[in-house]
């Protein structure tokens, strides 16, 4: 009986070995599976979040524009150290990499969270902690929406608005490009909670030069679950 227990066991763990070996061979040999780094599809479909964001705007920001960010940070780490990386690990370390890694790193992490940070259930005052953080540190719902808004407003050119804890404390700014508060070379740092992209790709087709209005209705699916989740982190 022990005799054949064993055998069984050094069978199963041979077959095992076999299994590992076909699986990495299969992997090194497709360079598909060898990219650190994928796009996500998107929380909801392309026209949920309408009449706020319509849905061509969607569809090519994700497809098109998240989508590129994502190949060619594929392409920047491609054989190199940075592939292993998460990213991030990328950000806290970006003074190091590439321009290409900064802006397509940047981009694939900002708009990853960017998507979940909306929501056609969203919108409306927020409740929980973010609720409590925001009438301690920045005066109230309405305070900070405005405060948020105008940094949102006056990022001259491209880039994004963010709403981040910084020792404890939430704080509000904007980063030019795809820079965000995670990257060591930013002048505005932090860990962010909120994100809104205003880049003229972000509303263009349906707002052309408002970016006034697309801010504003930015308010109307932001997903204060998400806000909160990250606040908890
Ligand atoms: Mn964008």
């Amino acid at each position: 009986m022990e005799h054949s227990r064993r055998d069984f066991i050094k069978a199963a763990g041979l077959a095992a070995l076999a299994g590992a070996t076909f699986k990495t061979s299969v992997l090194s040999a497709s360079p598909e599976g060898k990219e650190s780094f994928s796009l996500a599809t998107l929380p909801y479909a392309a026209d949920a979040l309408e009449p706020y964001i319509d849905r061509q705007t969607m569809e090519i920001h994700h497809g098109k524009h998240h989508k590129a960010y994502v190949d060619n940070l594929n392409k920047a780490v491609a054989g190199t150290a940075l592939a292993g990386m998460t990213l991030e690990q990328l950000m806290s370390s970006m003074s190091k990499h590439p321009s290409a890694v900064r802006n397509n790193g940047g981009g694939h992490y900002n708009h990853t969270m960017f998507w979940k940070l909306m929501s056609p259930a969203g919108g409306g005052e927020p409740t929980g902690k973010i609720a409590e953080l925001i009438n301690r540190d920045l005066g109230g719902f309405n305070t900070f929406k405005e405060q948020f808004s105008t940094a949102a407003l006056s990022r001259f050119g491209s880039g994004w608005a963010w709403l981040v804890i910084r020792d404890g404390k939430l704080e509000i700014g904007s980063t030019a490009n795809q820079d965000n508060p995670l990257m060591d070379l930013s002048d505005f740092k932090g860990k962010p909670v909120l994100a809104l992209d205003v880049w003229e790709h972000a509303y263009y087709l349906k707002y052309q030069n408002r970016r006034k209005d697309y801010i504003e209705n930015f308010w109307k699916v932001v997903n204060w679950g998400e806000v909160n989740r990250l606040v908890g982190k």
